[in-house]
């Protein structure tokens, strides 16, 4: 690791393939950030496992996943992509670290709160603990900027808190992470509920686009989204929420400005013509992605060297600071036998 740069850590679940909203909220800065920085960026089938996967189909999602951050721009000789479940020390830190976290803190977690409506006394455990595995996670690498979502905001809050409690308990040990998150596109909504967030575990395949998506699938998807009926085209998050999640599609698949963008697509007219520059605005930047994947997974050699390098790589930056906390908190030494 360069001691001058600092650390960024992500991680990203193989809970289904990954949306639009994931590649505007998170991956886009993962490629933006892997320059200037010290990159951890984890597939973290751990946490897809808080609700019930087909095993297969996870491990296939997880190479897929990481073949997918590879054509989004991830470079595996600059950031290390690994898998979750091939660094023990995620698992081990995160035990600790469950005997420095209050349940109030973990009961109060919107997503837990939401994720385990309506069935209070059959919600796994491991999705109340799913905060501190991501806590586990990030402090491992003595992480500094932790880009994600505005819906992991408060898991990051957490993880401050954790990292800061156990400092204080001992002495320095982890480092307190920042938080980053994009000032476009935090929250991209669903395209038929513009009230909810798109998810990649969704139900109905018309709420998301996939980065994978088929052109026709990505037209018809974006022709039905759900705007409203003033047939104006303007940014207003909070009375025109279809519309304005349109603008901010539009606005990083282009790269332009909001502003600009409502410039480009209000002169169009109705939403019929707004809806089909966006759709081609979506398909035009999804295009080379679509085809470095293509490519990529058919290599099944090289996937399978990316991700043993790189958990080889993750795995000895964080058992060094497993090491530390197992000494802090008091772990005895494991003696080595006399020749
Ligand atoms: N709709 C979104 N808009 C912006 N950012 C988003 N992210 C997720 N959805 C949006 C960000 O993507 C990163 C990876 O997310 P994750 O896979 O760890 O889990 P998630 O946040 O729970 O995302 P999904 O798609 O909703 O997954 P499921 O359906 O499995 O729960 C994170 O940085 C997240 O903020």
């Amino acid at each position: 690791m360069e001691d001058n740069k600092k650390v960024v850590f992500s991680g990203i679940q193989p809970s289904g393939s990954p949306t639009i909203g994931n590649y505007i909220g998170a991956i886009r800065n993962y490629v933006a950030l892997q320059e200037e920085y010290e990159c951890f960026y984890s597939v973290v089938d751990m946490h897809a496992i808080t609700v019930r996967q087909n095993p297969a189909e996870l491990r296939q999602a997880t190479r897929n996943l990481i073949a997918l951050l590879i054509a989004c721009g991830l470079d595996p000789d600059k950031s290390t992509l690994y898998v979750q479940s091939h660094v023990p020390a995620h698992a081990e830190l995160c035990w600790i670290l469950n005997c420095f976290t209050y349940m109030g803190e973990l009961s109060r977690m919107i997503q837990f709160k939401e994720k385990s409506k309506g069935n209070e006394n059959s919600v796994v455990v491991g999705l109340l603990d799913y905060p501190v595995l991501q806590v586990a996670d990030i402090l491992l690498y003595q992480t500094d900027l932790v880009p994600i979502g505005a819906d992991q905001k408060q898991h990051l809050e957490i993880t401050r808190d954790v990292a800061i409690r156990f400092n204080n308990a001992f002495s320095p040990t982890f480092k307190v992470p920042e938080i980053l998150i994009p000032e476009v596109g935090a929250r991209i909504m669903s395209i038929n509920d513009p009230t909810k967030k798109m998810s990649k575990s969704s139900d109905d395949p018309n709420s998301y686009i996939l980065i994978l998506d088929k052109p026709e699938d990505i037209k018809r998807k974006i022709k039905r989204a759900v705007t409203d009926s003033d047939n104006e085209i303007y940014f207003d998050e909070e009375n025109k929420p279809g519309v304005s999640n349109l603008i901010t599609i539009y606005s990083v698949m282009t790269g332009k400005t909001i502003d600009e963008s409502v410039k480009d697509l209000s002169a169009l007219g109705g939403y019929g013509a707004f809806k089909e520059n966006v759709a081609d605005a979506v398909i035009a930047a999804l295009e080379p992605v679509q085809k470095r994947y293509n490519d990529l997974i058919s290599d099944k050699g090289y996937i399978d060297s990316v991700m043993y390098n790189n958990a080889m790589k993750a795995s000895y930056v964080a058992n060094k600071t497993l090491s530390k906390v197992k000494r802090k908190v008091g772990f005895a030494d494991l003696p080595r036998p006399k020749a």
